[in-house]
């Protein structure tokens, strides 16, 4: 195996025997094999809609959800690899018959690919892997490229499932994945890799308005961290439809509904804080849920990822289940909604009944839902603040958070900015800094959570409307920095939009990607002046002199 899509990568350079995030050699070779099939249907279809047949939708859908369950902490099983892949040729198959007598020229081998032979998958996707593009640059640009997609795909199947699907979105998944199997300059990889931002932007957006319009605008909320007496579920991940269709489901049933993780903004969204049941949210980021879904003691739900291996010293295998991309092997799973209808949960509530309530790991509340439209709502306040000199900077800390100690980086950069500034965030990043008593300022809390990860979009509009409002030319002349924490692959997704964007000096950590090489770094640094996290003082120092 060979993997070095998230930041936590073996040795800083790729997992070759076992993942850091506890995925096996098997499962990454079958998650490459699943690529290689993606992009085969990608290929089919690229050509296919140049030939007049137009299959992009069903396409584009089918491809990012096949992307999604590769991305770090989705899917450890085998068994549900081999599915993928098996469907994923019978989607080829389609195509191709569709297609067929309509394109000329010689299709790659991702493309023409097809094998019932569960044996030969192994050392099939020995020679399909990351590793199979030898010059660095080359496979550091394709992969670059993937990553960013894998995240883009996330967010366009989270808009799907609200509704809200755009063909040009599809269109660029499909054609940017068949790029990579083609000799392209590094200049047209180069342009591939950019324009994916602008498509991660044009997807955040999308998936914004599936958000609001499907659940309202979150607003300013007070989440309670605390537990009740009731037995609970625990839901985590990014999916709101999964958090409304389980609300619904545990009304009067005695069961009350905890977020975990990247669930916490749905307490801030309007449609989901009607329900008396939604208690608050419990526990923190990903990483920490071997011990928190142990003293949870009730049902867990995990619908996107991060879901991490269970350890011989957990009890909750039986009451934690999956459902949407997400599998683990021997845990439940919840099976898709069928056209019109809702998914059943009710296995879920039933084991939640049988349960005792979560034991209380701490008490108090956290404060969000900043997103643009409730920030927008208090511009005239943000406004008059940085004209007093009252606020004099915004950090961006949004991303995600990790295991690794060097991400306390993050903690003490909140704790040890100056009084006059204000934190943005959205991703699980927040959580190394979100219970800390950073204070307000003139009312405004220092630190404003506009959500999960793709909420980023959010922190991107109020920089755009804090730019209108000074009548400044571009975001990079506002007094703005930002300092990303990253970890899997929409973090990548969310980068590569800020690139498109135009901001310059971001610094991200707690380290650079393993997958961008020396080459491909000189052309971010040259062109966006990205740079590697430091020390603390010394970033704040730089950061509130505007470098
Ligand atoms: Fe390693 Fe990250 Fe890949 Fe897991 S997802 S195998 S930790 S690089
Ligand atoms: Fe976190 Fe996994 Fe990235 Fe949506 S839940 S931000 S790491």
């Amino acid at each position: 195996m060979f993997c070095f899509q998230c930041q936590e990568t073996a040795k800083g350079t790729g997992c070759t025997v076992k993942g850091v995030c506890g995925k096996e050699e098997t499962t990454a070779n079958l998650q490459d094999l699943l690529i290689f099939n993606l992009k085969g249907i990608a290929v089919l279809a690229s050509k296919g809609k140049a030939a007049g047949v137009d299959v992009i939708k069903e396409s584009g859908f089918f491809v990012a959800q096949g992307l999604f369950t590769t991305i770090t902490n989705v899917n450890f099983n085998d068994a549900n690899l081999i599915e993928w892949i098996k469907k994923a040729q019978e989607f080829k198959k389609g195509l191709k018959s569709k297609i067929e007598g309509k394109v000329s020229g010689a299709l790659d081998d991702s493309a023409l690919w097809f094998s019932d032979d569960e044996a030969s998958y192994q050392e099939k996707a020995k020679t399909v892997g990351v590793l199979a593009t030898e010059n660095e640059d080359v496979r550091s640009l394709r992969e670059l490229l993937v990553i960013g997609l894998k995240g883009i795909a996330a967010y366009a199947d989270h808009a799907a499932i609200l509704g809200v699907e755009k063909d040009e979105i599809y269109e660029f998944i499909l054609n940017s994945l068949a790029s990579t199997t083609e000799n392209l300059s590094v200049d047209e990889m180069v342009g591939w890799v950019l324009k994916a931002g602008e498509c991660a932007v044009t997807t955040m957006a999308a998936l914004d308005q599936a958000n609001t319009s499907a659940y309202g605008n979150p607003e300013i909320t007070e989440v309670n961290i605390g537990v009740g007496k009731n037995p609970g579920i625990l839901i985590s991940g990014h999916d709101l439809k999964d958090m409304e269709e389980l609300l619904k489901q545990t009304e009067g049933t005695g069961v009350d509904v905890y977020t975990h993780g990247e669930m916490l903004p749905a307490n801030y969204y309007p449609a989901f804080k009607k329900y008396a049941h939604l208690k608050g949210n419990y526990g923190n980021a990903w990483w920490k849920q071997n011990d928190e879904f142990e003293s949870f003691n009730g049902a867990i739900l995990m619908t996107t990822n991060c879901i991490i291996p269970i350890k011989k010293k957990n009890t909750y295998q039986d009451r934690i289940f999956t459902t949407g991309v997400v599998s683990y092997p021997g845990v439940k799973h919840i099976a898709d909604r069928e056209p019109g209808k809702a998914k059943d949960f009710s296995q879920v509530i039933e084991t939640a009944k049988k349960c005792a309530p979560p034991q209380e790991i701490e008490t108090g509340k956290i404060v969000g839902g900043f997103a643009h439209n409730q920030v927008l709502a208090l511009a005239d306040k943000v406004i008059e603040a940085v004209k007093s000199g009252a606020i004099k900077r915004f950090i961006v800390m949004a991303g995600c958070d990790g295991r690794q100690k060097a991400r306390g980086y993050f903690t003490e950069v909140a704790e040890k900015l100056p009084k006059d500034t204000i934190i943005l965030t959205a991703g699980c990043a927040k959580y190394r800094y979100n219970k800390l008593n950073l204070g307000d300022i003139g009312g405004i809390p220092r630190v404003l959570d506009a959500g999960q990860c793709n909420d980023c979009y959010s922190l991107a509009v109020i920089a755009m409307k804090l730019r209108d409002a000074f009548g400044l030319g571009h975001i990079n002349d506002l007094p703005l920095s930002f300092d990303i924490g990253w970890y899997e692959q929409k973090a990548v997704a969310v980068l590569l939009a800020l690139l498109h964007l135009q901001v310059k000096g971001i610094r991200l950590g707690p380290t650079l990607p393993a997958f961008v090489s020396p080459g491909v770094l000189k052309v971010l640094v040259e062109n966006f002046d990205i740079k590697p996290i430091g020390e603390v003082e010394a970033d704040i120092e730089a950061m509130m002199a505007g470098k």
